[in-house]
């Protein structure tokens, strides 16, 4: 039988910064959604990428000195790059679109052609208002407090030649998409967009540049770049092969089940990417999802902000899987969440290392200490429990009532997990990853709490009597923990996949049909102890270092060398030559009591009288260092005190700025220059 299709995509990230966690969230859930498919049995095309046009690189290229294609490809391929990034996550992208791969440039004239050809693109002019970060265009009435309605930042004027694509012809057919189908999810940004873009009056989009040159050159005339964002949502078909030889994969897996989208960007992907695809005329995506923002200190991380968080630190601080589960566990994916390392320590503590973490290791170690590490045969479900749990496991069982006896508890655990595969399944449909989790999170709440109430070591006191108990409640034990294992692996598949080598499960028995089958784990399995998954994390050490290491970070990252901006205003010669710099030799350095900052020199200026300057460079140098070598001061300043004595000048030195650090160079001379010497 032929696979079920699935096609999801991220948004593709703008390279003009190493991204952070916000980011991280949008590409980690989708990596989520796209292992769950494959899970449950269907071919998934998972799409990311970057977004390389637009004049805010070509600005940041400048000011780094490089080319913008150097400068993009420094922050997606060089170290710690976004590739990188996507590789220590375990993103299991199947493809990765860059918007400068040429197939994608010849693809996207092709495509702006088509757009010009079938009469939706015209030649205009345009006069209206720009916002550089977000590269988008803005109308008067739709700026909030006259700046842009995305990042609150000011708008410039702008006003050039350009062409507009025809988007208020589709406002009608784009109004009944968004409000009669559920073609956006959540329901909440329908009427964001409806209320704050259509109803107003769609206007048409410019759609080329001619102010820079960064983007994909319009070929029919010369001078214009293609709208970053026509460029950049086209991503989605020409990574198929849509107008290119590259793939061949457009008839396969177009239209898309779901792109996930960040909810400021959720205008552009319900709005102007349905428009263009029906200029197109080719099929809408069946799906777009506009999630929530990680915010930090209750607003949104960005790096102009200067407050974002670096995925790399934690990733390597606490783990791959625990920062993932994290994302997952804690926000609900469509509305915003305050993203802390509080947060993030605790749920790892509570969630993974106590609930999760302990119920492996103690399933395992009794298995170990009480039989060898294999249970006998015979331990597994009787008939009834077959039953109920087959019962259980079909769509929308929620539980039976449980009648107490002495096996009350395992029919309730056993109910529990077998309904766990439905449950889960329907929140995943639907996105609620933090929901689907939750689902899991009862069930080994339930096993955690099914071993106290076993007291499997008081049982062990007399294995001859309670030997066939014991090694059932381990069964059950065993089989939650795979079931478990299962659903969790398209969130943690490293950690998941530890845990189903643990505890002995085989490939037929770690499948997304078995996750659903109570008692597929055969009986006498051996079980495997390894290390201790999530160990506890010890909260105050651990903040205390993600700080050093987020000051560290900021260092890092700060410029190797900055020196301070030339002075625009003149000086006039005159003026100039009123200041009197002459060599001096040094006779006498020490420093000044109960100062740490100053030194006093005592000078030869060659006027045959001491000249005593006092200096703030202790910080740089020891006074024996200084004495004999020949200096420039300044000489002709008026004496000024300092620390109760007397100045008589300055030294000239030279200052700039080294990883954020100041430094100063005293100006020394050449010996052979006499003291009293004039700088001229
Ligand atoms: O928008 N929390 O690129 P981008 C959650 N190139 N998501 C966040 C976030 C945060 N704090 N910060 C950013 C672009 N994101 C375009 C996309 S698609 C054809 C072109 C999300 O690098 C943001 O919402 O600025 C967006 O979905 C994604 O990261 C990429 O942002």
């Amino acid at each position: 039988m032929e696979k079920r299709r699935y096609y999801i995509t991220t948004p593709i990230y703008y390279p003009s910064d190493k991204l952070h966690i916000g980011h991280t969230y949008c590409t980690v859930a989708t990596d989520a959604m796209a292992r769950y498919k494959r899970l449950t049995g269907c071919e998934v095309m998972f799409l990311t990428g970057t977004d390389e046009h637009g004049q805010k690189i070509e600005d940041k290229a400048r000011e780094a000195g490089i080319t913008p294609q150097e400068f993009v490809d420094n922050i997606v391929r060089g170290d710690r790059g976004i590739l990188d990034l996507w590789k220590l996550m375990n993103i299991s992208n199947d493809r990765f679109i860059r918007t400068t791969d040429s197939y994608h440039v010849s693809a996207i004239q092709k495509i702006f052609k088509k757009l010009h050809d079938n009469g939706d693109i015209y030649k205009g002019k345009y006069v209206g208002k720009y916002c550089k970060p977000c590269e988008s265009f803005w109308t008067d009435s739709q700026l909030v407090d006259g700046k842009c309605p995305d990042c609150g930042r000011e708008v410039q004027d702008a006003e050039e030649e350009a062409y507009f694509f025809k988007l208020s012809k589709y406002a009608d057919k784009i109004q009944h998409l968004l409000e009669d189908t559920d073609f956006l999810e959540p329901r909440s940004r329908v009427n964001e967009m409806v209320n704050n873009f259509i109803k107003p009056g769609l206007e048409d989009l410019c759609v080329s540049r001619t102010s820079f040159t960064w983007g994909i050159p319009v070929d029919f005339d010369p001078g214009h770049v293609v709208y970053v964002w026509v460029d950049a949502l086209s991503n989605y078909i020409t990574a198929l092969g849509y107008d290119n030889d590259q793939y061949d994969d457009y008839d396969k897996f177009w239209p898309a089940d779901v792109h996930f989208v960040g909810k400021e960007i959720v205008r552009f992907h319900s709005i102007i990417w349905p428009a263009m695809l029906m200029s197109l005329g080719e099929p809408l995506p069946k799906k777009v999802f506009g999630h929530g923002w990680l915010l930090l200190d209750g607003g949104k991380m960005s790096k102009s902000k200067g407050n974002v968080v670096d995925p790399y630190i934690l990733a390597e601080m606490f783990g791959v899987d625990a920062l993932r589960f994290f994302l997952l566990r804690t926000f609900p994916f469509g509305s915003d969440g305050n993203f802390s390392n509080e947060a993030l320590i605790q749920t790892i503590n509570v969630d993974l290392a106590n609930d999760l973490g302990n119920l492996l290791s103690r399933t395992v170690s009794m298995v170990g200490k009480y039989f060898g590490g294999q249970l006998p045969a015979g331990c597994g479900p009787s008939e009834e429990e077959l039953r109920l749990a087959e019962r259980c496991a079909q769509p929308n069982c929620f539980g039976v009532t449980v009648e107490p006896g002495d096996d009350a508890c395992d029919v309730e655990l056993i109910a529990l997990a077998s309904a766990l595969r439905s449950r889960y399944e329907e929140q995943m449909e639907h996105f609620a990853f933090q929901n689907g989790l939750a689902e899991i999170f009862k069930v080994i709440d339930r096993a955690n709490k099914y071993i106290d109430e076993n007291a499997p070591w008081v049982l062990a006191k007399d294995i001859t009597a309670n030997g066939p108990r014991l090694a059932h409640v381990m069964y059950n034990l065993l089989e939650t923990l795979r079931v478990c294992a299962i659903l969790l692996t398209p969130f943690i598949p490293t950690s998941a996949a530890e845990v189903l080598r643990q505890i002995g499960a085989c490939e037929k028995c770690s499948t997304w049909d078995s996750a659903a089958q109570w008692g597929a784990l055969p009986q006498t399995v051996a079980v495997q102890r390894g290390e201790n998954l999530f160990p506890r994390i010890d909260t105050e050490k651990a903040l205390k270092e993600l700080e050093a290491a987020a000051e560290a970070a900021k260092k890092a990252a700060l410029p190797d060398l900055e020196t301070e901006p030339q002075l625009e205003e003149k000086v006039d010669f005159d003026t100039f030559c009123k200041s009197d710099f002459r060599a001096v030799k040094v006779k006498d350095c020490q420093p000044v009591k109960k100062s740490d900052k100053l030194l006093r020199f005592t000078l030869d200026d060659g006027t045959g009288t001491d000249r005593q300057i006092l200096s703030g460079i202790a910080k740089w140098y020891k006074p024996e260092e200084l004495v004999g070598k020949t200096l420039m001061a300044i000489v002709n300043l008026p004496p000024r005190k300092m620390m109760g004595q007397e100045s008589q000048g300055m030294l000239i030195s030279a200052v700039h700025t080294e990883k954020g650090e100041e430094r100063l160079n005293l100006l020394i001379l050449d010996d052979k220059i006499p003291a009293g010497a004039k700088m001229c």
